[in-house]
C-alpha cells in the first residue's frame, strides 16, 4: 500500500456530486484512496478478463512427466543394448529445469491410464498382457477374465532379458505400470489443454506409443498413447476434429491403422521409407486412407536414402507446401502431435539418419500452434540422443512458451529442398490433390528455397490485389459508360 503522503493528487470533485463530501482532510484522503482501490481493482479484473478472451482460461503450457515411466528396463540392465531407455525422459525433465524453462509451465500430475481407457484403441487382449503385472493379473484370474493369458508370451532375448523383440523389452514386475502411466500421463494433460486449462503441452513419456498397433506390440511400443488420447478426446470431451502430426523419423504405423477409415481424425506422417526399406516398412504416399477415411492420412514418405541428406530445409519445405496448408484446410479443434527427435542429427541408420536441427522443431511446434487455437499437445515418442532430444525439447518447450526462438540460419532459408525431397513432395502432392485442393498450387515451386517462396507469395499477393483494383476500376469504367449512354 502506497503511503497516504504518495499519493497524486486528485481532480477536484465537481460540485454536482450528490453524496455530501466528507469534511475533515483524512476523511477526504481515505475516501479518495477507497477510490483510487476499486479502480485499480476493476482495471486488474478487465486485464485478467482480456487475457481469458485471449488464450481461454490460462497461464500457460503444462508439462507432464512421471518416475514411474523410469522402472520400464530390460532386466538385463544393460543400456547399451537398449537406446529406449529410463535416461531419455530423465534428462529432458533435467534439461527444463535447469533451462528455467519449467519453472514457467504448469506441473500436471500423471496417472495409470484404465484398462477401459486403453481398450479405446487396444483389444482386450492385448490390453491385459501389457496393462496387468502378475500381481494384479491375479485378481482378474480370480474373476476369470483372462483365458490364456498367463501363458508364456515373450522371447528370450540374447541380452538375457525377455521381451517382444530385442527393442520392444519387457519387466514383468513394473512394465505395466511405466506403460500404462504414459497413456495416462498424455491423457491428463491433452483433456487439459482441450478444456481450455491449459494453452498447450508437453508430455514427456515413454515408452513410445505411435508404431503400437490393436494387438501388437512393436518398436518399442506397447499401447499408442497419442491414438488413445485421441479417441478419449473424442468420446469423452465431445471433441469434433483431431490433427495427429507425426514427425518422429519412423511411420508410426500403429496410429495410420487406429485412423485408417476415420474422417474425424487426419494423421499427418513425415518419416524416412525409401520405398520401404526402412522400419516399420509402412507409410506409402499412396496410403492415402480407407473408405469415408479417404484422404485423412498423408504420408511425406521420404525416399532417396541419406545422400543427399534430409535437413531443415525439407521439413520445413513440406511443412509450407503440404502440411500447413491441408492441416489448415482440415481445422482441426486439437493438434497432437508424436515428437519424435530421432530425425535430429546425431542419430545414425537404422535409428536415424537425417540431420534436421532441434531449432528447426521449435519452428514446426510455432507453426503447428496457428491451428486449433493453439490447443497442441507433444507427446515425446523416439529419439535416443540425449544431447538431441533435449536441444530439441527445449526448443519446443520455448515455441509452446511463445518465446524468441533462436532464428534458422540464413543458409537454410536460402538453400534449395533437395532433389530426393522434392520428388517426395510432388508425388504427395500428385495424390493428395485428389483429396485437398489447396496443395495443388504448390506444385510448380516445390524447389524454390523458403526465401524464394517468401518473395513469391508476396508477389502473388500483390498480383491478387492488382487483379482486383483493376476489376474494380473496370466495374467503374462499365459504370460509368453505361451513365453516359443511358438516356435520363
Ligand atoms: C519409436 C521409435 C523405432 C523402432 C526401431 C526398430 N521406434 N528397429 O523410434
Ligand atoms: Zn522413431
Amino acid at each position: 500500500m502506497r503511503t497516504v503522503g504518495k499519493l497524486p493528487r486528485h481532480r477536484p470533485l465537481s460540485r454536482t456530486q450528490s453524496s455530501p463530501l466528507p469534511q475533515s482532510p483524512q476523511a477526504l484522503q481515505q475516501l479518495v484512496m477507497q477510490q483510487q482501490h476499486q479502480q485499480f481493482l476493476e482495471k486488474q479484473k478487465q486485464q485478467q478478463l482480456q487475457a481469458v478472451l485471449a488464450d481461454g482460461y490460462v497461464s500457460g503450457p503444462g508439462v507432464v512427466y512421471d518416475t514411474f515411466m523410469l522402472k520400464h528396463q530390460c532386466m538385463c540392465g544393460n543400456t547399451h543394448v537398449h537406446p529406449e531407455h529410463a535416461g531419455r525422459i530423465q534428462s529432458i525433465w533435467s534439461r527444463l529445469q535447469e533451462t528455467g524453462l519449467l519453472s514457467k509451465c504448469e506441473r500436471i500430475r500423471g496417472r495409470k491410464a484404465t484398462l477401459d481407457e486403453i481398450q479405446t484403441v487396444h483389444s482386450e487382449y492385448h490390453t491385459l498382457l501389457y496393462g496387468t503385472s502378475p500381481l494384479n493379473r491375479q485378481k482378474l484370474d480370480s474373476k476369470k477374465l483372462l483365458g490364456p493369458i498367463s501363458q508364456k508370451m515373450y522371447a528370450m532375448l540374447p541380452c538375457g532379458g525377455i521381451g517382444v523383440d530385442s527393442d520392444t523389452v519387457w519387466n514383468e514386475m513394473h512394465s505395466s505400470s511405466a506403460v500404462r502411466m504414459a497413456v495416462g500421463c498424455l491423457v491428463e494433460l491433452a483433456f487439459k489443454v482441450a478444456a481450455g486449462e491449459l494453452k498447450n503441452g508437453f508430455a514427456i513419456i515413454r515408452p513410445p506409443g505411435h508404431h503400437a498397433e490393436e494387438s501388437t506390440a512393436m518398436g518399442f511400443c506397447f499401447f499408442n498413447s497419442v491414438a488413445i488420447t485421441a479417441k478419449l478426446l473424442q468420446q469423452k470431451l465431445n471433441v469434433g476434429k483431431v490433427l495427429i502430426v507425426d514427425w518422429d523419423i519412423h511411420h508410426g504405423n500403429g496410429t495410420q491403422q487406429a485412423f485408417y477409415n476415420d474422417p474425424s481424425v487426419l494423421y499427418i506422417s513425415l518419416h524416412r521409407y525409401d520405398n520401404g526399406n526402412f522400419f516399420p516398412g509402412s507409410g506409402a504416399p499412396e496410403e492415402v486412407g480407407g473408405g469415408p477415411g479417404v484422404g485423412y492420412n498423408v504420408n511425406v514418405a521420404w525416399t532417396g536414402g541419406v545422400d543427399p541428406p534430409i535437413g531443415d530445409v525439407e521439413y520445413l519445405t513440406a511443412f509450407r507446401t503440404v502440411v500447413m496448408p491441408i492441416a489448415h484446410e482440415f481445422s482441426p479443434d486439437v493438434v497432437l502431435v508424436s515428437a519424435g527427435f530421432d530425425a535430429v542429427e546425431g542419430h545414425l541408420s537404422p535409428l536415424g539418419g537425417y540431420s534436421v536441427t532441434a531449432r528447426c522443431f521449435g519452428h514446426l511446434t510455432r507453426q503447428l500452434m496457428t491451428l486449433a487455437g493453439g490447443r497442441v499437445v507433444l507427446a515425446l515418442e523416439g529419439g535416443h540422443d540425449l544431447t538431441a532430444i533435449c536441444d530439441a525439447s527445449e526448443a519446443c518447450v520455448s515455441a509452446l512458451l511463445s518465446v524468441e526462438l533462436q532464428p534458422l540460419d540464413e543458409a537454410v532459408l536460402q538453400q534449395k529442398p533437395n532433389i530426393n525431397a522434392v520428388a517426395t513432395l510432388e508425388k504427395v502432392i500428385e495424390i493428395q490433390s485428389k483429396h485437398w485442393s489447396c496443395v495443388q498450387r504448390f506444385a510448380a515451386g516445390l524447389g524454390r528455397s523458403l526465401r524464394e517462396a517468401q518473395a513469391g507469395e508476396t508477389e502473388e499477393a500483390e498480383t491478387v490485389s492488382a487483379m482486383a483494383l483493376l476489376s474494380v476500376g473496370a466495374e467503374q469504367a462499365q459504370a460509368a459508360a453505361a451513365r453516359e449512354h443511358s438516356p435520363r
